[in-house]
């Protein structure tokens, strides 16, 4: 089967869920073609069976903005031409599911067809999804889709809540490749904490959805108790929140390691003791589930698809979107008793085994055939 997977290529959960899909899809024979604005950051573009097309937007001085969604519909038709593609899957309703749909058109007036499957991540239906600029245009997109997934049983109910939907939406969770998260023996907790300090870890892309600055004070809160250090993975808007917090805790300045984007996250994630996720919306929570992965349990919020990948005093704990006195309270606890903590890591890696690759992508692969059935009927 030949797929076109359009995507956003940033290192963005929605990006990571498709490029992680398409790659092993094509170690499974499948001949995937991505398009997007660039090579999405996670591509092996040495395997045969990945193909990148780049959307090129032309700039003409005329344009106040340029039209990326026009260029992208344009390519995804010229792509689906020259090699003759069999189905589309679209991650994140716009610009899309939306570009697909006219490429579609454009097929049609030759008298041709071919599939379109969107997948919802969030943020498509939660928040941009829902202000006025977008949201007819994102209700229509997932109407006029042939099969819709949502990577989560909360962003299926909340797609039901603020669109009006005449698809079915099928759940098909988002999923972890454990044989990328094996245990390394290249001991670089040092680089970090001293033995005697624990590690807090948060990782994301630092939009104010994050609340790093809850972040920040749990991190606050739990070192006034148990001696740690906190460790900041990925760049975004909020960053000054970080810097402004610094200028205020000059004290907590050599407690605190920014590190930017990295490639070998899962070796850091490896290292660290608990990882931090107060989000004020998370349809999934892939990070959670990468530390989770990892071996590290997940201190969180209850927000959207959370619940689902967090376990209540399990796999971690999880309190009300804000409530920092709580969640630093559960650290506390965790961090304090090394049993605990022990269990708590054992059972993070049972819960990352259920959402493995290998247990999610049959349900991808049926999914397809069941949208290419349907649409030959
Ligand atoms: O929130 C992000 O960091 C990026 C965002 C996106 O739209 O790519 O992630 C969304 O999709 C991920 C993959 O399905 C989910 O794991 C995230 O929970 C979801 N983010 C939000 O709902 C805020």
């Amino acid at each position: 089967m030949k797929i076109g997977i359009l995507c956003y290529p940033t290192y963005g959960g929605s990006g990571i869920v498709a490029t992680e899909l398409g790659m092993s899809l094509a170690n499974k024979g499948y001949e995937v073609h991505f398009i997007s604005s660039a090579l999405p950051a996670r591509l092996d573009i040495t395997n045969p069976n990945i193909f990148f097309h780049k959307v090129n937007v032309q700039t003409y001085p005329l344009f106040q903005y340029q039209p990326y969604d026009i260029a992208l519909s344009s390519m995804i038709y010229r792509v689906v031409n020259l090699y003759k593609l069999d189905l589309l899957h679209a991650h994140y309703a716009i610009p899309y599911a939306y570009a697909a749909f006219t490429a579609k058109q454009m097929l049609k007036e030759e008298g041709k067809d071919i599939p379109l499957v969107t997948t919802l991540h969030g943020t498509d239906i939660t928040l941009v999804g829902q202000h006025p600029s977008y949201k007819h245009a994102v209700e229509f997109s997932i109407n006029q889709s042939d099969t819709v997934t949502s990577v989560s049983e909360s962003l299926k109910a909340d797609t039901l809540k603020f669109f009006n939907i005449r698809k079915e939406i099928q759940v098909i969770t988002n999923f972890i490749d454990n044989t990328e998260f094996k245990e390394d023996d290249c001991c670089q907790r040092k680089q970090f904490a001293n033995d005697d300090e624990k590690i807090l870890i948060h990782v994301s892309n630092l939009r104010p959805v994050k609340r790093v600055e809850d972040v920040l004070q749990i991190f606050k809160n739990v070192n006034s108790r148990v001696n740690s250090k906190l460790i900041i993975i990925g760049e975004g808007p909020d960053m000054e929140k970080i810097n402004g917090f610094m200028e205020e805790n000059p004290d907590l300045i050599g407690k605190i390691r920014l590190l930017g984007k990295v490639n070998d996250l899962y070796r850091i994630l490896q290292l660290s003791d608990v990882f931090l996720l107060p989000s004020e919306q998370e349809s999934f929570g892939l990070a959670a589930l990468e530390a989770m992965a990892a071996s590290t349990p997940v201190i969180s919020s209850n927000a959207g698809g959370i619940p689902e990948v967090n376990i209540q005093g399990e796999t971690g704990y999880l309190a009300e979107i804000g409530n920092v006195e709580a969640m630093s309270n559960y650290t506390i606890k965790l961090l304090s008793n090394e049993k605990l903590l022990a269990k708590m890591k054992h059972n993070a890696k049972e819960q990352a085994l259920k959402f493995d690759l290998k247990n999610i992508l049959p349900h991808y692969e049926k999914m397809y055939e069941e949208t290419l059935k349907h649409f030959k009927e």
